[in-house]
């Protein structure tokens, strides 16, 4: 079903790109054939991508999508299969496993650190503990994951090159020892002072909603509210970025209790689009400056 589809497009963190890179692999492509999305762009955004169906969707979840698709996820499903859809779905499964381990079963002889790399992009360290992974040398795998995770938070970062890397290489030292790794660590140590840098905004906490914003062009929100959930435990934490796509604020939310995802509906039920998906406990969105203010109060109003 993978051969039969005209273009594979994966999502462009760790576990996506290695998803793609067997992917590619198995239908004797390289990384050029594959379609990279621009940062903000979805498949489920009109015009976005080209005609040409069926296409592969790989770790981007399962949502509503016009014409043939093979969906490769493990995201909670928001849609089901339409005619002409087929959804290959790791959501629920125990242990959890990484679009990159689902991946690795539907091609034959995938290359067994690529699906490493994605697994414990995704699980982190319980990763480990998946039979796939058995055996393997973890200390090149773990160094890997943050540089091929790096390029797609930067505006216009080496993903490319990430993708190339997984491709390319026979092993995962092997990989670390390809020339274009420098890419990656310089996306890396760039993508490193901005987030030093928004960590030094204190949050304003109000009513058990902290809000941390400031206006940085890398994908920091996510870590960002991470590291502020840790030292303010208790709080439902957003971190918001002003200047991730102009005129929007795009925001991570952590912390609290409970489904974030519902909490967010709650708070603005009529939004749609870039908004509360993802997972129950690691969620956000983008939206209009207006739109984030009402939420920012409902949530309060709520807490
Ligand atoms: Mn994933």
């Amino acid at each position: 079903m993978l051969s039969a589809c005209r273009f594979v497009c994966p999502h462009t963190d760790a576990d996506g790109l290695a998803a793609g890179a067997l992917a590619l692999a198995a239908r004797g492509e390289d990384a050029a054939a594959s379609l990279l999305l621009a940062r903000g762009a979805t498949p489920f955004d009109p015009g976005v991508l080209p005609e040409q169906r069926p296409v592969a969707l790989l770790d981007w979840g399962v949502r509503s999508f016009r014409g043939s698709a093979l969906f490769i996820d493990h995201h909670v499903p928001e849609a089901t299969a339409s005619s002409g859809q087929i959804v290959v779905s790791a959501h629920g499964a125990e242990p959890p496993v990484s679009t990159s381990v689902l991946t690795g079963r539907l091609v034959s002889k995938p290359a067994r650190w690529v699906v490493a790399v994605g697994a414990v992009g995704d699980l982190g360290d319980a990763a480990w503990a998946l039979p796939q992974l058995d055996d393997m040398t973890k200390a090149p795998v773990r160094r890997l994951v943050p540089l091929i995770n790096a390029p797609r938070r930067l505006p216009d970062g080496p993903v490319l090159q990430a993708l190339e890397i997984l491709l390319e290489n026979a092993d995962a030292r092997a990989a670390l020892a390809d020339p274009r790794i420098g890419m990656l660590q310089d996306a890396r140590d760039e993508w490193q002072s901005g987030y030093t840098e928004a960590l030094h905004v204190a949050p304003t906490v109000s009513n058990g909603v902290a809000s941390i914003e400031f206006s940085s062009p890398y994908q920091v929100h996510p870590l960002v509210a991470q590291a502020w959930t840790r030292r303010l435990a208790g709080n439902v934490v957003v971190a918001a970025n002003h200047d991730y796509i102009p005129g929007r604020v795009n925001f991570a939310i952590r912390g609290g209790t409970g489904d974030l995802r519902a909490l967010l509906k709650s708070a603005l039920p009529e939004e749609k689009g870039e908004f509360a998906h993802g997972h129950p406990r690691a969620t956000g969105g983008s939206l209009t400056p207006e739109a984030f203010r009402r939420m920012i109060v409902a949530l309060r109003g709520q807490a």
